[in-house]
C-alpha cells in the first residue's frame, strides 16, 4: 500500500493511496486528513486495506501535485552504513579517516539530525547546493518511517544532499555540510507493509541528468546496509521521544567519483523498486 500527501487543484492538502493504475484514491474523502493518524494506528496496513475498498474520489497524477509524505516528523540520518560510504569518507577527509573507519564497525552507529519537517523538499521541488561549497553530491537513501512507539511502519526515499568539501575539511563541519536550505528531499510516497527482509531485496538506483544526457549513474542494494533497521531505530529512540514519529535515512551506498560535483539544473532521479521514483532538480542556495 502506497500512502501519499498531495495538493489538489484547489490548493488543498489531501492524503491518498497510490493505486496500481497510478491513480490516487482520495482518503480525505473518507475523513482521513492526516498521515500521522494512519501511521500511529494499531495496524496501519489493515486500515489502509479497508479504506482502499471504499468508493472514494480518484485523481490521476496529472491532476494533483505530490507532496513530501511528512507532516510533523523530524528527519534524522544514519551515516557510514555501507562500505562504499566508509571508503569515500576516509578518502575525502583531511584528518578524520580514522573516525569513519571506527564508526563503521563500532557498536554505536553514526546518527545525525538532518531536517525539520517543514524544510523537507517534496517530489519535483528543487534541492539545493550551498553557494559556499565546491563539491556537492546527492545521497540516495532508503528512509524508514517510524511511529512514536519506535515501530517501523513504512519506507520511502530520501536524498541526503551533502557538501563533500565542507565535510572533508573538518568533521566538526558536518552539520554545515548536511543541514542547509533544501538539503533534504523525501518522497514520493510511503510504502506500508513490507518487512525488513523484503525491503532488503530492493535496489536503489541513482541517475543524474545534465543537458539532456546522463552524467552519472549508479546502483546498490538495500541489503548492503551493514546494520539492521531495528538496530538503527533503537539507537535513534534511545533517551529520545518522537511524539509524531520520525524519519530515518539509512545511509548511502552510491558515491559518484571524486571529480563529480552537482551543478544547477542537474536533475537527480532516485528509484527504489518497491517504492517508486523521487526526482528533483538542483539550484544554488
Ligand atoms: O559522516 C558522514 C555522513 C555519512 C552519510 O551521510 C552516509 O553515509 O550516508
Ligand atoms: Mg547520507
Amino acid at each position: 500500500m502506497k500512502l501519499c500527501r498531495f495538493l489538489t487543484s484547489q490548493q488543498e492538502t489531501h492524503v491518498g493511496l497510490l493505486t496500481m493504475e497510478n491513480q490516487i484514491l482520495d482518503l480525505s474523502d473518507a475523513g482521513v486528513n492526516n498521515l500521522t493518524f494512519l501511521l500511529e494506528a494499531e495496524n496501519p496496513l489493515k486500515q489502509l486495506e479497508t479504506l482502499s475498498q471504499r468508493n472514494l474520489a480518484r485523481f490521476s497524477l496529472n491532476q494533483i501535485q505530490l507532496l513530501s509524505p511528512i507532516e510533523r516528523q523530524e528527519v534524522w540520518a544514519a551515516g557510514v552504513t555501507y562500505l562504499r560510504s566508509k571508503k569515500a569518507r576516509m578518502e575525502e577527509s583531511n584528518f578524520s579517516a580514522n573516525a569513519y573507519d571506527r564508526v563503521y564497525s563500532a557498536p554505536r552507529p553514526e546518527i545525525f539530525f538532518k531536517s525539520l519537517p517543514e524544510k523537507v523538499v517534496g517530489p519535483g521541488e528543487p534541492v539545493g547546493i550551498r553557494m559556499d561549497a565546491q563539491w556537492n553530491v546527492p545521497e540516495p537513501e532508503l528512509a524508514l518511517i517510524i511511529n512514536s512507539q519506535g515501530t517501523i511502519v513504512g519506507y520511502t526515499i530520501g536524498n541526503d544532499m551533502s557538501s563533500r568539501d565542507i565535510e572533508g575539511e573538518n568533521l566538526l563541519y558536518l552539520p554545515q555540510a548536511k543541514i542547509y536550505q533544501r538539503s533534504c528531499a523525501v518522497g514520493p510516497c510511503i510504502v506500508v507493509g513490507p518487512t525488513e527482509t523484503v525491503a532488503r531485496t530492493w535496489t536503489i538506483r541513482l541517475q543524474i541528468y545534465r543537458g539532456g544526457g546522463i552524467i552519472f549513474e549508479g546502483q546498490t542494494t538495500v541489503n548492503q546496509i551493514k546494520r539492521s533497521f531495528e538496530e538503527l531505530v533503537s539507537y535513534l529512540y534511545r533517551s529520545q521521544t518522537f511524539t509524531h514519529g520520525a524519519v530515518l535515512l539509512t545511509g548511502t551506498g552510491i558515491v559518484p567519483g571524486d571529480n563529480f560535483t552537482l551543478q544547477p539544473d542537474d536533475r537527480i532521479r532516485i528509484e527504489v523498486n518497491g517504492i517508486g521514483v523521487l526526482e528533483n532538480t538542483v539550484i544554488i542556495v
